[in-house]
């Protein structure tokens, strides 16, 4: 009798822990290619004002092409948050992404969003340079001013980039510097520009705080992000624009094809595009330019408000992608990395 007792009680728990197993609490899983800090803190805001259990992965936009191309047919997240449209395009073309307009996309200028609502801008980032004031000195070179720059004999081994692969930072060098100098040229560049790196890394995040710690002199990045770098206490981080013209990123926001949650993920899109989410950015560092027009931009952005920008088509940037960096690969593969 006491045996068949303890028998039940076991068989009640496991049905009570069955039961909460069942009862788990759905969220809205969003995968993010904007800064950790910022889409930690975008979550949370977004989760305090509505309640919805919110959670986010943090990739480069390499690695969330990948994911939503294995996850096809089994989409785990509802959202991609920030991170150059280019990689967006490159998905939407595999079917990967459903055309959401936003209500709140009214406010955002048609520049910066698809006409058919496959994704919508959220920030604007230029892409540059970034120096160690001290490691330059050391090695007696002058910060960088121009893309021809930096195949000089004194940057060489100097030079810290992301992978055009992995990362959306260093996929809009690659496809800036083919825009600005033709294909061929622009891989003959490319294949130059291999012997003066020292390290790729894996995001374009990276290459800025390398610099500021003074793993290597001359980094590629996204300017704002060598700002942030420099506020946050990297004291010899200076930055340049190249003097040829920049490539610059539409960071965007898009509804993922058959994820698990599109109403709550329209929601959280709507959320990122208005006024007072934008302006949350600069909170935690990000000062890239804003897209709704009614969005005050940080004033550490009005310090690069001047850079020379060539008319990057995102278009063909996303259409061409896998071709350019299979091509970026392969030139890179028949020059060593000096160091
Ligand atoms: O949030 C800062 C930011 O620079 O990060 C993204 C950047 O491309 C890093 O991603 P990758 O690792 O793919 O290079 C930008 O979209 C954004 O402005």
């Amino acid at each position: 009798m006491k045996k068949l007792f303890l028998a039940l009680v076991v068989l009640a728990v496991a049905l009570a822990g069955c039961g909460k197993e069942e009862a788990k609490e759905e969220k809205l899983l969003i995968y993010a290619g904007l800064m950790e800090d910022h889409a930690a803190m975008a979550v949370k805001e977004f989760e305090k004002e509505t309640g919805i259990k919110t959670e986010f992965v943090r990739m480069s936009s390499g690695e969330t092409l990948a994911r939503v191309r294995a996850e096809k047919d089994n989409m785990s997240a509802s959202v991609w948050y920030g991170g150059p449209v280019d990689a967006f395009v490159a998905a939407d073309e595999e079917g990967l992404i459903e055309a959401y307009k936003s209500p709140v996309a009214e406010k955002i200028p048609a520049n910066f969003k698809d006409a058919d609502g496959t994704w919508t801008g959220i920030y604007v980032g230029y892409l540059g340079f970034v120096g160690n004031k001290s490691v330059l000195e050391e090695i007696g070179a002058e910060m960088p001013k121009s893309w021809e720059d930096l195949l000089k004999p004194e940057y060489t081994g100097e030079v810290v980039t992301a992978h055009p692969g992995s990362s959306g930072t260093a996929y809009t060098m690659l496809s800036t510097v083919v825009q600005l100098m033709g294909e061929q040229e622009g891989m003959e560049y490319m294949q130059k520009l291999n012997k003066q790196v020292r390290q790729y890394t894996k995001s374009g995040t990276a290459p800025g705080r390398m610099v500021g710690l003074g793993e290597a002199g001359v980094g590629i990045t996204f300017l704002h992000d060598a700002i942030k770098y420099r506020k946050e206490g990297y004291k010899d981080i200076i930055i340049a624009a190249p003097a040829e013209g920049t490539g610059f990123e539409i960071g965007a926001v898009a509804l993922l094809k058959n994820g698990p949650d599109s109403e709550n993920a329209k929601k959280f899109i709507d959320w990122a595009l208005s006024k007072k989410a934008q302006e949350m950015g600069q909170t935690v560092g990000s000062y890239q330019f804003l897209t709704n027009s009614e969005a005050v931009p940080p004033k550490e952005a009005m310090e690069i408000k001047d850079t020379k920008l060539i008319d990057y088509d995102f278009e063909w940037a996303g259409l061409n992608r896998r071709r350019l960096i299979e091509e970026f690969s392969r030139v890179s593969k028949t020059t060593a990395p000096t160091k």
